[in-house]
């Protein structure tokens, strides 16, 4: 008799309308809609030293200019803790780049996660490394030192401060505004009121479309669903239903932001190519490649360059007002300061002027190509997922419904469910990607390859402990997480998986209910410390006494600092009485002792 396969277990149904709003009731839209349109007699787009040195009513504006131009724009990325030298930064580096005879454009600004919590909620909630504004005062304050258009970007929109964040931004003449992207994939640490963020969210997005200028709803790609996709096309797809809802539902103007996990050039160009076809608007800028930087500079130098040339092609053959952004290779390690910063700006400049050599010796034919593919693909996948909520009974007439959905759904199953790929069982989604994207691939290959480079006995020992891990990821960083999963995966140890934004209270209960033998975190948001503290709490509140491993970016900003760095916090970790790992192997390490008792 010949073995016959296993069937495919059957692809579970999209849920009904009940299964994803359980609430008896939803907040009305319209009423939204009205009450944000009405904020902007009051809260309007204020003047600010970039539109008045470029002569313009919007970032928008200047970005179509520019475009026109073929000019390469500039972005960088500041936010320290302390506003006060977040200012600092804002002149200075304006001043150094323009003494060297160019000019930096935009700056993206970092707030911290803190700032995300509506004002009276702040005190005492968690906080990452990044800047603390006080109101609206220091909102206005920090854009006034230079001629650089602000783009206030993560924790504004898609959280549940949105409103008065937005408010904040547009006084100080803000014109970009974000970050949607977070919407889909963030949650704050101890907050759950999903249905109040949503409502903020398009409350937010009305004030802004109400506006008498253009202003941008940026959303970066990448800290939506994107870097969680394997097929670039569903990245594409999302972009259309953003559009969706931000201009066709709010009539507000939508403009897209990817780059951190588009490592490989071909597709990073291709992917640019669809974009500007499935987005016209002027787009705020493409992220800096970090996932290709590494401990060491010398060799970050080469994901820099690599992913910039990419970038300067894609301005120069198909100008799109994306800015392109310098992220200096020290990111990897720590937040970087001014003077790296300006280098980086610098280094950028001089590939700008360099890459007008390399020029003639291109053929964009091929990124052409795929971008065909990537959109072809973007567009089955956007119809599919439209038809497919339609079909469970959700108002895609209604914004707040259409946001709520697509985040509860989420990104694994919206691909599994709607991808544009054909069905193969034996892929991560269950689909051959149309255009594959790269970092989940290496993540899994990686994982793998730890594993099958420990010693046999090691191995053999490991699994006949049948040891359970619980795992988890303190805030929205997964990768961490999957590499875990990846290596923990073909030795045999069962991962107890507590998802992302995990917070403490919810990891300690999935580990006693699953008789979890160790929980190893990975965490990267600059709030290791506390977050073990609580952690450790919560254990001893439910009698839990299990090894902790903790991994990732092991740092924190200490209470009272004066440089707004955050230091590394490993040691206080270990005193607090979990394992403060440095590489997967750390755990493996760990597990290998347990599984000797
Ligand atoms: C990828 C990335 C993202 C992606 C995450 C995608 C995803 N779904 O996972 C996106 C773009 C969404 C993102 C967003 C943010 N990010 Co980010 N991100 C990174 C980046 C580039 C890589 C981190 C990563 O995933 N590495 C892959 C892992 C597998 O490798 P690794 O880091 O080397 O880890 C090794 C070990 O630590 C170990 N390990 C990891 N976890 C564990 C756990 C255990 C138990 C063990 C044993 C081992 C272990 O495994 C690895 C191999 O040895 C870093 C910068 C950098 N280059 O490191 C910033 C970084 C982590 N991000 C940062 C920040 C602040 C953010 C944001 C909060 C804000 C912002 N403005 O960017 C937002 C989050 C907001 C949001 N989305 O809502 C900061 C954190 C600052 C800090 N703590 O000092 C960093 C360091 C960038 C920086 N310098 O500012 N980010």
């Amino acid at each position: 008799m010949t073995a016959t396969a296993i069937p495919a277990p059957p692809r579970p149904l999209v849920p009904d309308r009940r299964a994803l709003f359980p609430e008896p009731e939803l907040p009305d839209a319209a009423a939204l809609i009205a009450e944000g349109r009405a904020l902007a007699k009051d809260h309007r787009v204020g003047p600010c030293p970039f539109l008045a040195e470029y002569g313009v009513a919007c970032e928008a504006d200047f970005k179509r200019k520019a475009a026109a131009e073929k000019l390469v724009t500039l972005h960088a990325q500041i936010g320290y803790r302390d506003p006060a030298r977040s200012r600092q930064a804002w002149a200075e580096i304006a001043e150094r780049v323009a003494k060297a005879g160019h000019a930096v454009h935009r700056y993206g600004i970092c707030l911290d996660q803190n700032m995300g919590y509506p004002a009276g909620r702040r005190e005492g909630m968690p906080r990452g490394t990044g800047m603390i504004l006080r109101g609206i005062e220091d909102f206005v304050a920090l854009t006034q030192p230079a001629p650089v258009a602000p783009h206030y970007g993560d924790f504004m929109l898609g959280l549940p401060a949105a409103v008065e964040n937005t408010q904040a931004a547009l006084a100080a003449g803000a014109t970009s505004i974000g970050n949607l992207g977070q919407y889909f994939t963030y949650r704050l640490p101890l907050w759950d009121d999903e249905v109040f963020t949503t409502a903020q969210t398009v409350k937010a997005i009305a004030l802004i479309a109400a506006q008498p200028v253009e202003v941008l709803v940026h959303s970066n790609l990448d800290d939506g669903f994107v870097a969680l996709f394997t097929d670039m096309a569903c990245a594409l797809g999302a972009v259309l239903l953003e559009r969706d809802i931000v201009e066709g539902l709010l009539g507000a103007r939508s403009s897209h932001c990817f780059g951190h996990t588009f490592s490989e050039p071909l597709t990073r160009l291709a992917f640019q190519y669809a974009l500007a076809e499935a987005n016209p608007n002027p787009g705020t800028m493409i992220y800096g490649n970090t996932v290709s930087y590494r401990d060491e500079e010398s060799v970050s130098y080469a994901g820099l360059a690599s992913y910039l040339m990419a970038d300067i092609v894609g301005q120069r053959t198909r100008p799109s007002g994306h800015a392109i952004n310098p992220v200096p290779v020290t990111e990897t390690l720590r937040i970087p300061d001014i003077d790296e910063i300006v280098h980086a700006q610098l280094f950028a400049n001089r590939l700008i002027e360099r890459s007008q050599g390399w020029m003639p010796l291109l053929d964009t034919q091929m990124a052409e190509q795929i971008g065909a593919d990537i959109l072809r693909g973007g567009r089955q996948f956007h119809a599919r997922v439209r038809q497919g909520l339609t079909n469970a009974g959700v108002d895609l007439g209604n914004p707040l419904e259409f946001l709520l959905a697509l985040r509860r759904i989420g990104p694994k199953r919206l691909e599994e469910w709607f991808g544009p790929g054909a069905e193969d069982r034996d892929r991560p989604r269950g689909r051959r990607p149309v255009v594959p994207a790269t970092t989940l691939v290496e993540l899994e290959t990686q994982g793998r390859a730890i594993a099958a480079s420990l010693p046999e006995a090691q191995r053999a020992a490991l699994a006949g402990a049948a040891l359970k891990a619980c795992v988890a990821s303190t805030d929205v960083h997964e990768y961490g997480k999957i590499l875990l999963e990846s290596t923990l995966r073909p030795i045999g140890i069962e991962a107890i998986d507590v998802g992302v934004n995990a917070d403490p209270a919810a990891v300690v209960a999935a580990a006693k209910q699953g008789g979890a033998d160790c929980i190893a975190l990975s965490t990267f948001n600059g709030f290791a410390l506390h977050y073990v503290e609580m952690l450790k709490a919560e254990m001893k509140k439910a009698r839990l006494d299990i090894p902790v491993f903790i991994g990732g970016r092991l740092n924190q900003v200490p209470d009272g600092s004066n440089t707004s760095l955050p230091v590394d916090v490993a040691a206080q970790i270990e005193e607090s009485g979990a394992v403060a790992c440095r590489k997967i192997e750390d755990l493996l390490d760990g597990l290998a002792r347990l599984a000797a008792h």
